[in-house]
């Protein structure tokens, strides 16, 4: 991409609707404008990390071989009627009636939507375990909604279903969920740790949520501070394995970590004074096991070995997908601006021509554009005619993290100047070793999943 023909309407004052840094940020940069309290256009920008928070999210979902779909955001009351849910949700539902005088609401999460289809379609024990998963538009009218997209009305969350035919499996499936859930945070280059929680509306006493610690988190936490010297890391693991997926549950909520929902005085009292840590964090997300909670009331029940029906034991895991941006940008930023984890960028290098016009300068930069798309990068080159202060101050905002920087005087000695925004650290090298080794940067991330639908070979582009 050439910005000259892009659109990123950057903002150069601090926007003063905007109390935290992340949507201070996504506004500078052009990521995203509001619509009205709570609602947001994507911008171009802010569109394309969507787009690969979402693909990772995708891409560890069908590694733990959950099954992807797309159900509606409106839904019919009926069935919340059948759960029980139509009454209890309360205020935070959006309640719509269409020209015949049904009620209907926008969907603030799925679990009748997706019993009402599982009850419909499947019917004996051998069709399961089954986890199906979607990538959809909530609405939840927050009475408050606040921080950007980080307390939106109208938010991208993947939501995701397990139905099993014991309790023994259905923790299986919570299990698995959170070993995906480790791997999909760190790929984005977070660490988000798993707390006991409160089951709140969708139900059930077995849950933790994902907390990205930063001092602007709506939750307060309470944690041995030991949790956080643990990573996944690139472990290798059978999500088909009971053993595997239990012991990573245990290694990572074995230690007290809880939200102020949960939060016991007394057991945190005996942890040794120096490893008590009171915090912030930022709920990325939650997963919830409920057994028959919704299977009961809404009759959906399989044949069993022996042939009679019982209730399917459930339940339901989301990760905050647009909630996600706001999460990265509180842990990834500086004084200048947003400094994006490689597995999330929107673009993969800058490249920034320091004498537009200038033919030699021109034409190593349309070189470097083709060499980095050839091994299967996506530049942004900033090719307007502008100074080199405006150009670099552009490039640490949207936050890139990786520049390569052309100019006349390098280009005599043969040399270009790639820099990391995250340590602004520069070193001076040909072309060509410059392409190798921001292409070398990316290949974990390039081998890091198979991917969920079809994209052209040894390539990043996503369908985007
Ligand atoms: N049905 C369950 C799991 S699929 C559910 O709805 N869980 S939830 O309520 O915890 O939401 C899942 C995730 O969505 C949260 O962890 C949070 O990251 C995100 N989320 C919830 N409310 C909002 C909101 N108002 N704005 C942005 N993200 C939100």
């Amino acid at each position: 991409m050439r910005l000259s023909r892009y659109f990123l309407p950057v903002l150069k004052e601090n926007p003063a609707e905007a109390q935290i840094v992340s949507h201070r940020l996504m506004l500078r940069a052009g990521m995203i404008k509001q619509a009205s309290a709570g609602i947001y256009s994507w911008l171009p920008l802010g569109f394309k990390v969507l787009r690969k928070i979402e693909n990772i999210v995708h891409e560890e979902q069908t590694r733990a071989g959950h099954i992807p779909m797309l159900m509606p955001t409106l839904q019919s009351a009926d069935l919340w009627r059948e759960s029980g849910r139509y009454d209890d949700y309360g205020e935070e539902m959006l309640r719509i009636s269409d020209r015949h005088g049904r009620d209907m609401l926008y969907g603030p999460t799925n679990e009748e939507l997706i019993t009402d289809i599982f009850r419909s379609h499947v019917n004996s024990y051998k069709d399961l375990p089954m986890t199906l998963y979607h990538i959809q538009w909530k609405f939840r009218d927050e009475i408050r909604p606040r921080f950007g997209v980080m307390r939106g009305r109208e938010f991208l969350m993947k939501d995701g279903y397990n139905f099993d035919l014991t309790k023994e499996d259905a923790l299986h499936a919570y299990n698995r969920h959170l070993v995906s859930y480790l791997r999909t945070y760190e790929r984005m280059g977070l660490q988000a740790i798993p707390m006991r929680a409160d089951g709140g509306p969708i139900g059930g006493d077995y849950t933790h949520e994902f907390l990205v610690l930063a001092e602007t988190g709506e939750s307060e936490v309470f944690y041995d501070s030991q949790v956080t010297d643990l990573t996944f890391g690139d472990r290798e693991i059978d999500y088909s394995s009971v053993e595997q997926c239990q012991s990573v549950l245990e290694e990572f909520t074995s230690r007290y970590a809880r939200t102020d929902e949960t939060h016991d005085p007394a057991l945190f009292e005996q942890i040794p004074e120096d490893r008590r840590r009171v915090a912030r964090g930022i709920e990325v997300g939650q997963i919830f096991y409920f057994g028959t909670k919704y299977s009961e009331p809404m009759g959906a029940t399989v044949q069993g070995q022996d042939g009679k029906p019982v209730p399917v034991h459930m339940g339901s895991h989301g990760i905050g997908v647009s909630r996600l941006m706001g999460a990265i940008i509180e842990a990834s930023h500086d004084d200048r601006g947003i400094i994006w984890p490689e597995g999330v960028t929107p673009f993969h290098c800058g490249i920034v021509n320091l004498k537009q016009g200038d033919a030699e300068a021109d034409t190593a930069c349309d070189k470097l554009y083709a060499a980095l798309t050839a091994v299967g990068l996506e530049p942004l080159y900033d090719d307007r005619n502008e100074r080199a202060g405006g150009k670099f101050a552009t490039m640490d905002l949207i936050g890139l993290p990786w520049r390569i920087t052309v100019g006349p005087r390098g280009l005599k000695n043969g040399v270009v100047e790639l820099t990391s925004r995250r340590t602004g650290e520069s070193e001076e090298l040909p072309p060509e070793e410059a392409v190798k080794k921001v292409a070398e940067i990316y290949r974990p991330h390039h081998q890091a999943a198979p991917h969920w639908e079809p994209m052209a070979k040894g390539s990043f582009h996503t369908w985007l």
